[in-house]
């Protein structure tokens, strides 16, 4: 049995919140800045679907080939599920700034809320800074407490050099289709997305485990990137084709001019005068202009060409975790089990 968000959410309450409220009272600041950072936490932090977070539990348990984890296994394995989604929160809050984007989660964007604003920013950093409370508050007394704050380190930088490519991509008010290629594609959906959401909660599991040798997260790595690029190859599909109320957010990327794998797609298959819509339309912050492009996409059955690239995805993912060598700790239930959660999603 997997965890579920009723189990899994009340670790924030019970353990991730009063932590961090802990330390951060001992700086006695006045009253209303705790109560600021508290709801920070909670707007940002929770309400999501933890797949993330939850996917560190589940690892953990089946490194340890256990039916039930201990109540101080199933805590920690959490508490380092929510560093996880605290760093996500971190990298959202700034995300929605950057591509102005309205909803999140069915909410309005942090920064969007009343009195908010720019403070958003100093709200992420914060969220970020959360992460490194908490692996000191649970984990400094571990041999690998040094390990997590290197990969939670390194994975940020990942993250950072993803978005770097990912803005640089899209300028605002200068759309040049020639900037986009399936190649930049790959490596902006690998560094902004694959690394945090899927490598990172499968390699804390293997610290966790005392698993994490060198083979046994490369190994790892070398399925979880792949299907990383497949969920933000979902989440490009959605932003176009997702129902807003049913993804939780409002899809901003042909207005923000990014390099999205539909766009990708449209250029391969264009004949010169839709090429010329394309030109014409794209990264224009104009409602009619995306609608132009959304009529396109269809005129190029964009819609199908996904579903044939999502079989295929998945087919090759799974013959990846089929090779995986499990007698050094590794398990591919452990691959197959996160394929399981995102396979065909539609939010
Ligand atoms: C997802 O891109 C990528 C991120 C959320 C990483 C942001 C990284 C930072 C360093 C801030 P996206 O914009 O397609 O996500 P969404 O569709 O959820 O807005
Ligand atoms: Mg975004
Ligand atoms: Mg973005
Ligand atoms: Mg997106």
């Amino acid at each position: 049995m997997t965890t579920t968000l009723k189990e899994f959410e009340p670790v924030f309450t019970r353990l991730v919140v009063p932590a961090l409220t802990e330390h951060v009272s001992q700086y006695k600041l006045p009253q209303n800045s705790l109560e600021w950072f508290q709801k920070n936490l909670l707007h940002n932090t929770v309400g999501g679907k933890c797949n993330r977070g939850m996917t560190v539990v589940d690892t953990y348990k089946v490194l340890l080939g256990k039916d039930k984890l201990t109540e101080d296994e199933y805590n920690r394995s959490a508490v380092l599920g929510w560093c996880t989604e605290l760093l996500q929160a971190f990298f959202l809050v700034a995300d929605d700034i950057m591509d102005a984007s309205k909803t999140r989660r069915n909410f309005p964007c942090w920064y969007v809320m009343p009195d908010v604003n720019m403070i958003a920013i100093n709200d992420a950093f914060m969220l970020e800074s959360s992460v490194y409370i908490l692996l000191k508050k649970y984990f400094r007394q571990e041999r690998y407490y040094v390990d997590l704050i290197e990969l939670f380190h390194e994975v940020t930088l990942q993250t950072e050099l993803g978005q770097l490519l990912d803005l640089i991509t899209a300028p605002e008010d200068k759309v040049n289709l020639e900037n986009f290629s399936l190649e930049k594609y790959q490596f902006i959906v690998i560094y902004k997305t694959a690394y945090y959401s899927f490598y990172l909660p499968v390699a804390l599991a293997l610290h966790m485990a005392s698993l994490a040798s060198p083979e046994n997260l490369k190994a790892a790595h070398d399925v979880l990137i792949p299907l990383g690029e497949y969920f933000q190859i979902q989440d490009d599909y959605l932003d176009c084709y997702g129902d807003p109320e049913h993804i939780g957010k409002i899809g901003t990327d042909i207005k923000d001019n990014k390099c999205s794998w539909l766009v990708n797609k449209a250029l391969q298959l264009v004949t010169p005068e839709q090429r010329q819509i394309l030109e014409q339309n794209y990264g224009r912050k104009d409602d009619e202009c995306e609608k132009v492009i959304k009529q396109l996409y269809r005129d190029l059955s964009l819609e199908k060409l996904y579903k044939e690239y999502e079989a295929e995805a998945v087919k090759g993912i799974r013959a990846r975790i089929a090779q995986i060598d499990e007698s050094n700790g590794l398990k591919q239930d452990v691959l197959e089990n996160f394929l399981k959660k995102i396979a065909g999603r539609s939010r």
